[in-house]
């Protein structure tokens, strides 16, 4: 069981674990931050927010920019300073900000001054915007104050730290609420019993900071270790692969179509320094995982996290990874697999999966956290199969299952077959209605560049891999697909009529 003293600052835990000489932070081109210029400039920034800004614990404070180390230490700084972070993806637009700061009741907001422009257009009554990395002397960053370190404030372990914002597939966004001692216990299981990182590793990858999941990979588990992080702006496929070559990255943290785009590239840059490399985000078809193991010769860690739980809680480490599946329980937390009613649900069945762990989902003033949190447990919203042996396997989420002729099909297992496919890029599979079948089976398809846009060697191809029920009356062809800021797949904007 974890245990955290009942006075606790994260951000002071995280700041003061390195020696100051050793690098916290890297950019593509600026020099790196060392643990020591890091404290400097985060305890500088926190003497301006409580000083000139009138910042007092609790206050929640709005986050937004490219992820970037000044980002970083704005977030640090906030939470040293017994603040709240509510930090936004770069790409939201005004009305989503409105949105995010009327629920999470801000006043304050630090922000990139390239960011600035469309939080400035939001109406958000009352906001007060400081800017950093511009040149004015109201710039955070040249706002005078003491050179002296900061004293933390002494938050309680359970005094809310973060609140992160589920993207939302459709619907109010919903602020999930974090403790310091969270931010901890995400670093002190995943990371710690199936990540493993080193003091030397150089951690980088895709996800933004707004997303908890760049969070933890890029901030929190470098940081827990005393290891150094890329932080990246622009973070597709190939700038990832030119990074991990220039800048010898260890720990890569990025998401399923990621690893795939980045196969066809594999063969011009030098990925020989990289040792972990992490998926999630989605789930991680198994042909996408043979492919990257037999081109790099490393085994990536598959992992299930979400917003409402900071991060993953099933996953797998080295040789206990079983491609196809997500993992076991990680140490700390519990998982089962119950029907609608709570009740488990014997191995090999389908049902939903529901999580108990260091970190729960705590919605602010939401209603719905009667539906996510349920007798004690976390219910995820994802179908699961627990085999016999203790794994647990993704099915789809569970408003992604298709209902055809009287058969259940997971739209994600026939995208995994298509996937298999030498021509297919990307697939995404909804139900459409149909009145004699109840719903058929629709494939939207990105294919390589030069391939032929023919549906039927490809719904051969799936039904020579699955059962025919399960291949797709209908392939649509696009360029790309549907995807939220944060990657996800949104396969509801596929769907042409909003009952499948
Ligand atoms: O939402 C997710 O899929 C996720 C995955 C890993 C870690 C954190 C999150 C939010």
């Amino acid at each position: 069981e974890l245990r955290y003293p009942d006075r606790l600052n994260c951000a002071a835990e995280l700041l003061d674990h390195a020696d100051p000489g050793r690098p916290a932070f890297h950019t593509p081109d600026g020099p790196s931050w060392t643990y020591g210029e890091l404290r400097a400039r985060v305890d500088r920034i926190a003497h301006v927010l409580t000083g000139d800004l009138g910042i007092v614990p609790g206050n929640r404070v709005l986050l937004r920019g490219p992820t970037t180390p000044w980002l970083a230490a704005c977030w640090l700084a906030v939470l040293k300073a017994g603040g709240v972070a509510v930090t936004v993806l770069a790409q939201q637009r005004p009305h989503e900000l409105e949105v995010v700061c009327d629920i999470a009741l801000i006043g304050h907001a630090l922000c990139d001054i390239r960011a600035v422009d469309d939080l400035a257009k939001a109406e958000i009554p009352g906001l007060q915007i400081t800017t950093y990395g511009g040149d004015a002397p109201d710039d955070l960053l040249h706002r005078p104050a003491p050179d002296t370190p900061y004293p933390a404030v002494a938050t309680a372990a359970d005094d809310v730290a973060l609140i992160a914002f589920t993207s939302g597939t459709t619907g109010r966004p919903k602020g999930c609420m974090h403790f310091h001692r969270d931010v901890l216990a995400i670093a002190d299981t995943f990371a710690k019993h199936v990540l493993r990182p080193r003091a030397d590793d150089v951690f980088a990858g895709s996800p933004p900071l707004g997303f908890t999941f760049g969070l933890g990979g890029l901030v929190v588990f470098p940081m827990r270790v005393g290891a150094s992080a890329l932080l990246l702006e622009q973070a597709h496929p190939q700038q990832l692969l030119t990074a991990v070559a220039e800048h010898r990255v260890s720990v890569l943290f990025t998401a399923p179509t990621a690893y795939r785009a980045m196969l066809d590239e594999l063969d011009a840059h030098d990925t020989s320094s990289l040792r972990r490399c992490v998926s999630a985000g989605e789930n991680l078809p198994a042909a996408t995982w043979r492919a990257w193991y037999e081109r790099t010769g490393l085994r990536v860690i598959n992992g299930i996290g979400a917003t409402e739980l900071l991060h993953i809680f099933v996953s797998a480490a080295d040789e206990h990874i079983r491609p196809g599946t997500t993992g076991v329980p990680v140490p700390g937390w519990h998982a089962r697999v119950q029907d609608e009613n709570g009740q488990p649900v014997p191995d090999g069945q389908p049902g939903l999966l529901a999580v108990r762990g260091p970190v729960g989902c705590r919605y602010l003033s939401d209603p719905r956290q009667r539906v996510y949190v349920r007798d004690g447990w976390n219910i995820t919203g994802d179908t699961y199969v627990r085999e016999s042996d203790g794994y647990f396997r993704y099915v789809a989420r569970a408003d992604d299952m298709i209902i055809s002729a009287g058969y259940n099909i997971a739209g994600p297992e026939v995208e995994d077959a298509l996937l298999r496919h030498p021509d297919v890029v990307e697939a995404a599979v909804v139900g459409r209605s149909d009145e004699a079948r109840g719903q058929v089976v629709v494939a939207y398809v990105v294919l390589r560049e030069g391939a032929e846009r023919d549906a039927e060697p490809l719904r051969a191809f799936v039904k020579s891999e699955l059962a025919p029920y399960k291949c797709p009356r209908e392939i649509v062809f696009l360029d790309a697909l549907p995807r939220t800021a944060t990657g996800k797949l949104q396969r509801f904007r596929l769907r042409t009529d909003r009952d499948t």
